[in-house]
């Protein structure tokens, strides 16, 4: 059993609904979850325009492979809507993260995921359920990583999924 850490986004339609319809789907087709974070209200990074974000880390329990784990989230990406083109607005947009500490780069799939340490969209919710959990490349846990983040100005607001 692999440990698989989930982000998720929306920026199009009703993000928290996005999200937890995603999260269920995700969870039915690749394994239980054992947490899921509060939703955050995210300022957009490099989009070429100001609608917001809504984004939540999600820890999940998986038997299958990273590859498999990997085409599963396209296929529920798929089951909302997503059109993939690259700087366009997504119904839903979900990330692998971290897998259990595995290290990997392929032309499909890098891991641990390279942004993590750079957005605070995603350190923030994890830092929220994981913020021992420990970077398997830099060595930094999920809270030294936000508090070295030198991204300048996004801004984000935790909400709550009923506020949304
Ligand atoms: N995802 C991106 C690009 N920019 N900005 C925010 N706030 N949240 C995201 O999930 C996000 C983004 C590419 O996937
Ligand atoms: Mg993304
Ligand atoms: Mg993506």
């Amino acid at each position: 059993m692999a440990q698989a850490f989930i982000g998720l986004g929306s920026n199009l339609g009703d993000g928290g609904k996005n999200l937890l319809l995603a999260w269920r789907n995700l969870q039915r087709q690749a394994g239980p979850g054992l947490v899921l974070s509060s939703p955050y209200l995210t300022e957009p990074v490099g989009m070429d325009n100001d609608h917001l974000f809504t984004n939540a880390v999600g820890l999940l329990q998986t038997l299958l492979s990273p590859g498999d784990l990997l085409a599963v989230m396209l296929q529920v990406e798929v089951e909302l809507g997503r059109d993939r083109q690259k700087g366009k607005d997504r119904t839903i947009d979900l990330d692998l993260l971290y897998y259990d500490d595995l290290v990997l780069a392929t032309s499909s799939l890098n891991l641990p995921h390279p942004e993590i340490a750079r957005r605070r969209f995603v350190l923030a919710p994890l830092a929220e359920v994981a913020p021992l959990q420990v970077h398997p490349i830099l060595h930094q846990t999920s809270l030294e990583m936000m508090e070295n983040l030198t991204e300048e100005g996004s801004w984000i607001r935790r909400i709550t999924w009923e506020s949304k």
